[in-house]
């Protein structure tokens, strides 16, 4: 009867969902970066910090990044980024000539420095050798606070619900990178780009979402029964402890960061698996998503491009180059007059587009988990 096939077609899909689940949880723990992968990049960072230091002596040298959001893979690059607290510091463009000179002295590093690029970095990159099988890739780069800040973003976002964020970032990072959609070079996404994709269908398309807005945090409510009675002090001190916060960072930088607290008092209603997400969120960036009007905004939901000036013609005339800034818009959760997907041009945009119907298609027809992964992932 039609009710019967109907009833055997829904068993068979949730057989084919929790088969897919343990597929890619297994599939993205195989990629993750080992302890001692970690411990020389470590390492690498404290040498590298005690060199900056005998040029300014009040430097830190941070992680940013994969390295340090939680959504780092085997072999990533290391992003790192040198704040200096002295009033009269030299120039980004200075320390990067200065550092660049004495990187060559002194290590064993092949060294790149950009003096003049429009973020001045020095690139660094070590050969492979037995203790490192793949080298190192590194960029250094001065006072990119904002970096810092959106990097901590990730990071909390990842741990309010670490299985189903990271499982669902790692996985697209390795996808995106394998079907070639991962070069800002050559007019596809960024990793940047693809983690906000993500976080953004997580709190503003699942419905109820995966994860609250952090930028835009109600007073977050006592849960039992019990909590109530004392429950108007605690409403209180969380948001005065919110507050506080929020003002020793500049404005835009607020975003509600006590993980352990919201942990405590915040769940997500929704239950879906990380398999349910993902072919949800392949869904909807080849069928739902309004690339021609609307801009993914993490901290606003979706926008309009009219609203934010961000329409096609207008950026090409105003940059006065004919590339086209505009035809996918993704803003940054803090610097919200920046496109993170700026550099992707038409025909990245329809290879993007491409990967995610192409996706969508595999996942519908359900094969066994493991060789939907294999075939998502062909390189
Ligand atoms: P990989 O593991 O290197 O692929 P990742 O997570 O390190 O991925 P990216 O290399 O794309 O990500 O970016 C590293 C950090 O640099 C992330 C973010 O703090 C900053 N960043 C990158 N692209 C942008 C951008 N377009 N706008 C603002 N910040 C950016
Ligand atoms: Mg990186």
């Amino acid at each position: 009867s039609p009710y019967n096939s109907q009833r055997r077609h829904a068993s068979k899909h949730r057989f084919f969902v929790v088969e897919l689940s343990q597929a890619l949880f297994d599939f993205v723990i195989r990629l993750l970066p080992t302890q001692e992968e970690m411990a020389v990049k470590e390492d690498v960072r404290k040498l590298l910090e005690r060199l900056i230091r005998t040029i300014e002596p009040d430097s830190r040298l941070l992680s940013f990044g994969s390295t340090a959001n939680g959504f780092s893979l085997r072999n990533s690059d290391m992003d790192l980024c040198c704040l200096i607290d002295s009033a009269e510091r030299l120039s980004a463009s200075d320390m990067v000539t200065m550092l660049g000179d004495l990187l060559e002295r002194e290590t064993k590093f092949h060294v790149k420095p950009l003096p003049h690029a429009r973020i001045p970095i020095v690139k660094l990159s070590l050969d492979p050798s037995p203790g490192l099988p793949h080298g190192i890739a590194c960029d250094i780069g001065f006072e990119n606070r904002l970096a810092l800040e959106n990097t901590r973003l990730l990071m909390c976002y990842a741990m309010i619900d670490p299985t189903r964020v990271r499982t669902l970032v790692l996985f697209l990072k390795v996808w995106s990178k394998r079907r070639n959609i991962n070069s800002p070079y050559k007019g596809t996404l960024s990793s940047y780009g693809y983690v906000l994709l993500v976080i953004y269908f997580l709190i503003h398309v699942k419905n109820p979402p995966v994860l609250p807005n952090l930028q835009q945090m109600p007073p977050l409510r006592p849960i039992s029964q019990e909590d109530t009675h004392i429950g108007g002090h605690n409403t209180w001190s969380v948001l005065l402890a919110f507050i506080a916060r929020e003002a020793s960072l500049t404005p835009r930088c607020r975003f509600f960061d006590d993980i352990e607290l919201l942990r405590q008092r915040w769940q997500s209603s929704n239950t879906d698996s990380v398999a349910d997400l993902l072919i949800d969120f392949f869904r909807y960036y080849s069928r739902d998503f309004t690339y021609n009007t609307g801009v993914a905004s993490i901290r606003g939901g979706l926008l309009k491009k009219d609203s934010k000036g961000w329409q096609n013609e207008l950026a090409a005339s105003r940059y006065n180059d004919s590339r086209e800034r505009n035809r996918f818009c993704i803003e940054d959760p803090f610097e919200i007059d920046f496109n993170v997907a700026r550099c992707v041009t038409k025909e990245g945009l329809y290879q993007i587009r491409g990967e995610f119907m192409r996706a969508s298609r595999i996942l519908a027809m359900r094969p066994r988990a493991l060789v939907t992964l294999a075939q998502l992932c062909e390189e």
